[in-house]
């Protein structure tokens, strides 16, 4: 953990480097180059060769699909408590990604034709779940919950097995919960790249959802373009805005909450309370004692940053160019400061809401942009999974209409033909009316 005073060396440095942009790293790029191009030549083959090769199980093509049979075993082994919690979280994120969701419409424009916007739900999409350091059966949730909501006809997770080829059977039942059609046990950039391009086993899908680790968030962005891609989430982050008003036990709660999401996680807190910075810190190093993950918080504390700011003003901005994933607004009036956030994955309102409220169960997806990708892209939207088509339906007297205009466009841009195939239509009708 480090912490920046306005009179400590180093400090206009701490405040630059908070200005991120979301660039990938060079060496996980070119690794990842070679694994999609593998998977695009070889299909199956390159799966199970790079799943053994990063660590995972050693696997026959056969075992990659997770059969009928081992989700029923997976749903009998979970306790009542898991599933009354699978249960509650797919209600409030179901109901929340309803309200998301584009309705078809239609109108007329000035000219008399009907135009308008259909929205229909993807096909076929494939969501990436996280393996790692645990379960992310919450993940499951707040992704495939929304392709249901979505009415995604079919839904296709990928998520990396242990060593023994088993995935987490919460992961599974939750999975399940939420009308996942098929799941495949392979994680990385290899089941990015499968996704994308398809291979024997795995057919290809149209968009890719879902966060990872920055394989995965690679892969996502080389397949760019095969498939669509929804955001690039990474790993976890959280960025506090704190006045002297708030709780500093509970700031240092939310700061190692994220972070014991281990390797690449980042916490970060702005206050312009002197006094605050310093019981953050002592709390967050008597929490820590605490922790049961206590290596993969070691990982993200190097990272952690807590900065004295001059004034709520200067940690709006600082935060803003931050780019969180998460923000608390732990100040006595977050209202004033959420309007003047402009790129923020998911804000926290007020030092009452704990981040992991929308983790697990609020109702808004979790995945959320990461890295400084939130200057440019949004969380995950029920919205993401539907495919929009615009449609126009001319009749006579709106063709009429309109032919002038796209007459005088085409004489514009020297496009002749554009212009006939508009007027060759009223001329037409204008003849097989005299016959009548
Ligand atoms: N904090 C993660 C989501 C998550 N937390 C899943 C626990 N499980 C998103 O940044
Ligand atoms: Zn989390």
């Amino acid at each position: 953990m480090k912490i920046f005073r306005p009179k400590d060396r180093g400090y206009a440095q701490a405040l630059q480097r908070l200005n991120r942009r979301a660039i990938p790293d060079p060496a996980v790029r070119a690794t990842v180059e070679e694994v999609v191009a593998a998977v695009a030549t070889e299909g199956d083959a390159a799966l199970i060769r790079y799943t053994e090769k990063f660590g995972g199980p050693k696997l026959e093509v056969g075992q990659l699909y997770v059969t009928p049979a081992e989700i029923v075993a997976a749903q009998a082994s979970i306790d009542k408590e898991t599933r009354d919690a699978i249960k509650a979280a797919r209600t409030n994120v179901r109901t929340f990604a309803k309200k998301s969701l584009r309705k078809s419409w239609f109108t007329k424009n000035k000219q008399g034709a009907v135009v308008g916007e259909r929205f229909d739900p993807f096909p076929r999409v494939g969501i990436y779940i996280p393996g790692g350091t645990a379960p992310l059966v919450s993940s499951a949730i707040m992704t495939c919950a929304l392709a249901e909501a979505a009415g995604v006809p079919e839904i296709v997770a990928v998520t990396p097995a242990d060593k023994e080829g088993k995935v987490h059977p919460a992961l599974l039942a939750a999975l399940a919960a939420c009308g996942t059609h098929e799941i495949y046990r392979v994680g990385g950039a290899q089941a990015v790249a499968a996704l994308a391009y398809g291979t024997k086993t795995i057919r290809p899908v149209q968009k890719i959802f879902g966060p990872g680790n920055s394989w995965v968030v690679e892969a996502k962005r080389q397949v760019f373009g095969v498939a669509a891609i929804d955001l690039l989430p990474g790993p976890s982050e959280v960025l506090v805005i704190a006045d002297k008003w708030a709780n500093p036990e509970w700031i240092a709660a939310d700061l190692l909450a994220q972070s014991e999401h281990g390797h690449g996680s980042i916490a970060v807190l702005l206050t312009d309370d002197a006094e605050l910075i310093e019981k953050v810190g002592k709390a967050v190093d008597a929490q820590v004692k605490l922790s049961q993950r206590p290596k993969q918080l070691a990982e993200a504390l190097a990272h952690t940053t807590l900065i004295q700011t001059k004034d709520l003003d200067e940690s709006i901005r600082l935060a803003n160019e931050f780019a969180s994933e998460h923000v608390s607004i732990a100040t006595k009036r977050p209202g004033e400061i959420a309007l003047q956030l402009n790129s923020s994955g998911a804000i926290f309102m007020g030092g009452i809401s704990p981040v992991v409220g929308g983790d697990f169960l609020a109702g808004p997806s979790h995945e959320l942009p990461t890295g400084g990708a939130g200057k440019s892209f949004a969380g995950l939207t029920a919205d993401q999974f539907q495919r929009r088509t615009s449609v126009v339906m001319f009749d006579e007297p709106s063709l009429k209409a309109s032919v002038p205009i796209i007459e005088t466009f085409s004489k514009i841009e020297g496009l002749d033909a554009h212009g006939r195939s508009a007027s060759i239509r009223v001329q037409k009708t204008k003849k097989a009316a005299k016959k009548k």
